[in-house]
C-alpha cells in the first residue's frame, strides 16, 4: 500500500535531575552532585530508498529515551538517545496545520521534537551567590508534538492524462515498473514508481491516477495527485485518440487548466505531447505517436526525453524550507488577581529539588532575573496580587 499522508505522536525524552550531595558529609561543604542527562531529541531524516511512509505508518508514536538522573560525587546521568525517523524525501512536516519543514535535500536531518536539558546538580550550581548551593534542577519534562506529514514524490518525470489513456502501460513499457494495467478507468488509485535506465542519468518516472474535470478543485482524487507534480522536472501526456468524451486538442486543455488552477508555476515545467494506441491506426502527425501496449515509438520517446538536461533543471519547489519551530516560553492567565503561569521557561525557573529555603529562594532570583515579571506588569499586575509559578505561589511586591 502506498502511503502518502500520515499522522504521528511525538514525545522527546525527559531530562534526568540532578543531584544534590557533598564531599564532606559532616560539613555540607564542597558540593558534588552530578547532572542529569539530556533526553533523546526526534529528528526527520530523509532516506533516498524510501518513496512513502508505509515503513512508519503502523507505528504512529514515537518515544525517545530518557535522560538518566545524575548520582553523587559527580557522576552525571547518561543522555537518552535520539530517535531518528526515516522519511522519503520530500516530506512535508505540519504542526497545526502549519508547514513547518519541507525536506528536500538528503543531509537536510531536520529536529521536530527537542528532548528536556537534564537538570543540574549542586556541583554544577555553585556560584559567587551560592557557593554552596543546596539545590538542584529537576530534568527538563518530555515534550510532545502532534505532527502530520505530507508527501510530495520527488521524481524527474510525471505521467498525466485521463483515466484509461494507457499512463500505466507506458510506465511499464519504459522501466521496471509492475504497475497494474485494465482496460477500465480508475486502475490507478496511487502513484506507481519506475526507473528509465539512460547513459547520462537513471531517470526516477512517476505513472499518476487519472485526472479529471475539476480535478483542481478536489474532484476525483485530484489534489492528492497533482501536489506531486510539484517536484518533478517534465510532464508526459499520454493521450488517448479512441477517447469517446474528449478529442486529443480537448484533452490537452482539460490537462493543462487542471494542472495550471492547482498551481500557476507548474505552465513552466515542459511538457512532451504523446498520442498512445497507434496501433489502432490512429496517428496524430502533431505529436509523438506511440502504442505503449506493442513498444511502438518508445525510442522515439527516449529520444526526446533524453533532449532535456535533468541534471540542470530544476521542480517548481526548488528552494529547501526551513522554518525554525519557534518554542513557546511562557503563557499567563489572570483570575481574581492570582497571575498563573506556565510553560517551559517557567519549568525552567521552578523545578528545582532540595529544602524548601533554599529552593524558594532560587525560584525568586531566577525568577526576578526572567522576562515574566515585565510580563505581568505589561499585563497590569498590582502590588498585593499573587503569582503561581507551577506549584509555588507567592505576593507580588513591587
Ligand atoms: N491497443 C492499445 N491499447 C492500449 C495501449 N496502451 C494501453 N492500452 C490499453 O488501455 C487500457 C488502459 O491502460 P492503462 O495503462 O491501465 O491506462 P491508465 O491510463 O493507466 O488508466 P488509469 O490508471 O485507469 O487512469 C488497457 O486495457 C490497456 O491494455 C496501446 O498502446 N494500444
Ligand atoms: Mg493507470
Amino acid at each position: 500500500m502506498f502511503v502518502d499522508s500520515v499522522e504521528l505522536s511525538l514525545l522527546s525524552g525527559a531530562g534526568g535531575s540532578g543531584s544534590i550531595s557533598f564531599k564532606s558529609k559532616s560539613t555540607k561543604s564542597s558540593p558534588n552532585g552530578g547532572s542529569g542527562g539530556d533526553g533523546g531529541s526526534i529528528y526527520f531524516k530523509p532516506d533516498v530508498s524510501i518513496y512513502d511512509f508505509s515503513s512508519i505508518y503502523s507505528s504512529s508514536s514515537f518515544k525517545a529515551e530518557n535522560g538518566e538522573d545524575a548520582g553523587k560525587d559527580l557522576q552525571d546521568g547518561k543522555n537518552g538517545n535520539d530517535l531518528f525517523i526515516n522519511v522519503p524525501l520530500g516530506t512535508s512536516v505540519f504542526i497545526n496545520e502549519e508547514k513547518v519543514a519541507e525536506l528536500l535535500d538528503h543531509n537536510a536531518t531536520f529536529l521536530i521534537c527537542s528532548g528536556g536539558k537534564g537538570g543540574r546538580g549542586n556541583r554544577e550550581l555553585i556560584s559567587k551567590r551560592n557557593p554552596n548551593p543546596k539545590i538542584s534542577e529537576a530534568g527538563e519534562k518530555r515534550k510532545s508534538v502532534k505532527v502530520n506529514l505530507e508527501l510530495s514524490l520527488i521524481t524527474d518525470i510525471s505521467i498525466l492524462g485521463i483515466p484509461n489513456s494507457g499512463k500505466s502501460t507506458l510506465i511499464k513499457s519504459l522501466t521496471n515498473s509492475n504497475a497494474k494495467t485494465a482496460s477500465y478507468p480508475f486502475t490507478t488509485i496511487s502513484p506507481n514508481l519506475g526507473v528509465l535506465e539512460s547513459s547520462a542519468k537513471n531517470m526516477i518516472i512517476c505513472d499518476l491516477p487519472g485526472l479529471i474535470e475539476g480535478a483542481s478543485q478536489g474532484v476525483g482524487l485530484g489534489r492528492s495527485i497533482l501536489k506531486h507534480l510539484k517536484n518533478t522536472k517534465v510532464l508526459i501526456l499520454v493521450l488517448d485518440p479512441i477517447n469517446s468524451d474528449y478529442t486529443i486538442e480537448e484533452q490537452i486543455k482539460l490537462i493543462e487548466t487542471e494542472v495550471n488552477k492547482y498551481d500557476d508555476n507548474l505552465k513552466n515545467l515542459p511538457i512532451i505531447k504523446v498520442v498512445n494506441k497507434s496501433d489502432l491506426d490512429k496517428k496524430n502527425d502533431n505529436y509523438i505517436n506511440i502504442s505503449a501496449l506493442k513498444d511502438e515509438g518508445i525510442d522515439k520517446l527516449i529520444q526526446e526525453i533524453n533532449l532535456y538536461d535533468f541534471t540542470n533543471l530544476d521542480s517548481i519547489n526548488k528552494s529547501f524550507e526551513k522554518i525554525s519551530l519557534h518554542d513557546e516560553q511562557f503563557s499567563v492567565e489572570e483570575e481574581n488577581g492570582t497571575w498563573l503561569v506556565t510553560g517551559d521557561m517557567v519549568d525552567r525557573i521552578s523545578n528545582l529539588n532540595g529544602n524548601d529555603y533554599d529552593v524558594f529562594n532560587e525560584i525568586s532570583y531566577r525568577f526576578e532575573r526572567s522576562e515574566i515579571p515585565a510580563k505581568l506588569e505589561d499585563l497590569g499586575i498590582e502590588k498585593g496580587d499573587y503569582i503561581k509559578l507551577n506549584n509555588y505561589e507567592f505576593e507580588y511586591e513591587n
